[in-house]
């Protein structure tokens, strides 16, 4: 049974209604997963694919239906803004979104969703991490990602891509990728109903497989946008990303309810500064919110990655905190983060904009081990040219930098700003010895 040509919000809720169908009768299910920081890459990348390849499966699908999960619990959907706004544009709201919370319960999954019944397609990851990777790893048959190769999903991979490339967004490789079936589905029309009708209805159905169209193409879209900086970022941007813009823009355009007032540079302004709208939100949530770890050698190590310099975070905090100074409250509540996560190190990467308008970045890393300690020193030592790292000093004018006491910390400016987590991770794990 091929799944019938839907709209984005229509194939969500088939998609749910599904995956309990499932898991309650023991059949098999595709889970198409993207990683656990579930930024708006992560989250487009498993609902295009899960919603292009349902409609237009390979002939030995593992399952009728690919189902898309976005890496975290529900709730934290509205730690996301940039989602929410994105959303309107997908006619489609949170509740649509199928999250951790739709799979079962951690304590219960193995009995609920045997692995021998699941088959997982990683995107924008190319490692399932976690409680699922301990229990689902084995089980993963596919994926398309843009970070370093950890080479963990099996190199013949059948059916399902293996594609790991260079690209600003994994969400332009899933667009390559899905381009022959979504043009050979946008010819076909809706239904077969539609063939047979009227000349009238005929091109009212194919009015309504435009706009449905288009409302995929802007999910896809906003997050090459973003991640390549409306492809104005050289360092990011390659030639996939400006070939799935080109793509999924000729896919609004042809639509012409859209057509005559999208722009582009207004979408991506409008879903920009939806992201960087975190300014009600509590500091231990931002933190969180786009926050990986990884498990390696003994030592976890965690990484937030946040859309405000340091001096906007210590204002928050010392707001939280009520009293002390704002280095002190900061401090204090990454420290708190930092243990409550358990970490042997933690690092906190910033973005932002300088008065002179320049995009710049700031690193603190913190180790609370010794044998974080030996990684952060070695980090430090060997990383530091390419990363351009130089002295930093918080607005109050000291420095944060401290050996002994059974800690080390260092905060840099991180004048090599072409490099991200993407980059800053890797050469975290590599002095990890
Ligand atoms: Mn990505």
């Amino acid at each position: 049974m091929t799944v019938p040509r839907n709209s984005l919000r229509g194939f969500l809720t088939q998609a749910r209604g599904a995956l309990r169908g499932a898991i309650e009768t023991s059949q098999n299910v595709t889970i198409v997963i993207g990683n656990e920081s579930a930024d708006l890459d992560s989250m487009s990348c498993s609902i295009l694919y899960a919603y292009i390849r349902s409609m237009a499966p390979p002939r030995n699908a593992f399952s009728a239906i690919y189902i898309p999960v976005t890496n975290i619990p529900k709730s934290d959907i509205q730690l996301r803004p940039e989602y929410l706004e994105l959303f309107k544009h997908a006619n489609i709201t949170s509740h649509h979104i199928l999250t951790l919370d739709d799979l079962p319960d951690l304590s219960t999954i193995k009995s609920q969703l045997p692995p021998q019944n699941t088959k997982w397609v990683l995107v924008d990851h190319n490692a399932l991490q976690g409680q699922l990777g301990s229990i689902y790893a084995d089980r993963v048959g596919g994926v398309i990602d843009h970070h370093d190769e950890e080479g963990k999903v099996p190199s013949e991979t059948g059916d399902e891509p293996r594609m790991v490339e260079k690209s600003g967004s994994c969400t332009s490789l899933v667009t390559k990728y899905l381009r022959p079936s979504w043009d050979s589905l946008s010819g076909l029309g809706i239904s077969s109903a539609a063939a047979q009708a009227q000349g009238d209805s005929l091109s009212d159905d194919a009015a309504v497989v435009k706009v449905w169209d288009a409302q995929a193409a802007q999910l896809g879209l906003a997050s090459i946008l973003l991640d390549t900086a409306n492809l104005q970022d050289k360092s990011k941007t390659t030639g996939h990303d400006r070939e799935a813009v080109e793509y999924l823009e000729a896919r609004i355009l042809a639509c012409p309810k859209l057509a005559a007032s999208f722009d582009r540079n207004k979408f991506y302004e409008e879903i920009d500064s939806a992201k960087k709208d975190i300014g009600g939100m509590q500091l231990y949530d931002i933190l969180r919110k786009d926050y990986k770890l990884w498990n390696d050698k003994g030592q976890k190590v965690g990484i937030s990655s946040v859309v405000k310099n340091i001096e906007f975070l210590q204002k928050k905090a010392a707001d939280e905190a009520n009293t002390g100074t704002a280095d002190a409250a900061f401090l204090e509540a990454l420290q708190r983060f930092a243990t409550e996560h358990e970490l042997d190190l933690y690092s906190l990467m910033t973005t932002s904009t300088s008065a002179e308008g320049h995009f710049q970045r700031e690193l603190l890393v913190w180790a609370f081990s010794e044998t974080g300690i030996t990684t952060a020193k070695k980090f430090a030592a060997e990383s530091g040219n390419e990363l351009g790292l130089e002295e930093w000093q918080s607005g109050e004018g000291n420095s944060y930098d401290h050996d002994g006491d059974g800690y080390w910390r260092n905060v840099w400016w991180q004048r090599h700003v072409q490099h991200s987590r993407k980059r800053v991770a890797p050469l975290l794990r590599e002095a990890m010895i």
